[in-house]
């Protein structure tokens, strides 16, 4: 994690060099309204799935290489998806910026900007991109730091997802600007993963706050006893990436 983030230090100060935040706001998709993740978690029509893009992760290697953005992104649309996240980070899961304005060219429901947000440069970016909701990972970010990137996504209409892999992560870093806890059930220090702790940690999410499970979820029997405990969102990648076509995966998974 340290590494990642001192990489992810380096390409948003280039970043920063190359676009000006005024760029940023004058790009298309910056004036747009967001879609609501609450909204769409919530709409009893979808499946409360939160389907990823993901390339390639640093725990398996490549996942899958041969498949085009828009096609997948657009077929979990298609088959139900509450949501999509699309990885923008290129050095250790091979996204890019471009895969998220690709699949927000053919979709009409929220889009994650899946990425290690550090900076507020990176919630315009993401803005920009024609992202809905950011992700902020309680195990890179101090208390401080959530409030300040969450309030500014909050004052650009997006949705906040806050990652949180442990009870005491979770107690020091909610705060009012976010909508939605995930629990992530792959710890990302060691990349171990149990869905034990989602069951865990969910009577210790306030209701005001969705629910959202990450990582590791590979069959609907996990998804019952999710929704059992109160959840209200299931993200998965490698379970549908891996597959040849993981749109038509994610058709037979939720049929
Ligand atoms: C998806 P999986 O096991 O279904 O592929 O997991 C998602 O939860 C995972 O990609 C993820 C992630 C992250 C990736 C969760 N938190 C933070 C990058 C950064």
């Amino acid at each position: 994690l340290d590494k990642i983030v001192l990489q992810k230090k380096e390409v948003v100060a280039l970043s920063k060099q190359q676009v000006s935040i005024a760029q940023l706001e004058a790009s298309e998709y910056f004036q747009r309204a967001p879609y609501s993740l609450r909204h769409f978690l919530t709409d009893p029509q979808k499946t409360g799935i939160i389907a990823e893009f993901k390339r390639r992760s640093p725990s398996k290697g490549i996942i899958n290489d041969k498949v085009e953005v828009t096609d997948v992104t657009a077929a979990y649309a298609a088959a139900g998806a509450s949501a999509i996240s699309v990885l923008t980070d290129t050095e250790f899961f091979m996204g890019k910026p471009a895969d998220l304005i690709a699949a927000r060219g053919v979709n009409t429901v929220p889009l994650l900007r899946k990425d290690f947000m550090i900076d507020e440069y990176q919630i315009l970016e993401a803005k920009a991109m024609g992202a809905d909701i950011i992700l902020l990972i309680a195990a890179i970010l101090t208390p401080d730091e959530i409030q300040a990137l969450g309030s500014l996504a909050k004052s650009l209409g997006m949705s906040v997802l806050l990652e949180v892999h442990s009870l005491e992560e979770l107690q020091r870093s909610i705060n009012p600007n976010v909508d939605a806890i995930g629990v992530n059930n792959r710890n990302l220090a060691d990349f171990t993963v149990s869905v034990e702790t989602s069951f865990r940690l969910a009577e210790h999410i306030p209701s005001q706050f969705l629910k959202v499970s990450e990582s590791a979820i590979s069959d609907v029997e996990t998804i019952k006893q999710l929704k059992q405990a109160g959840f209200n969102g299931f993200l998965i990648g490698e379970n549908f990436m891996r597959q040849e076509d993981p749109g038509a995966a994610m058709r037979e998974f939720v049929k």
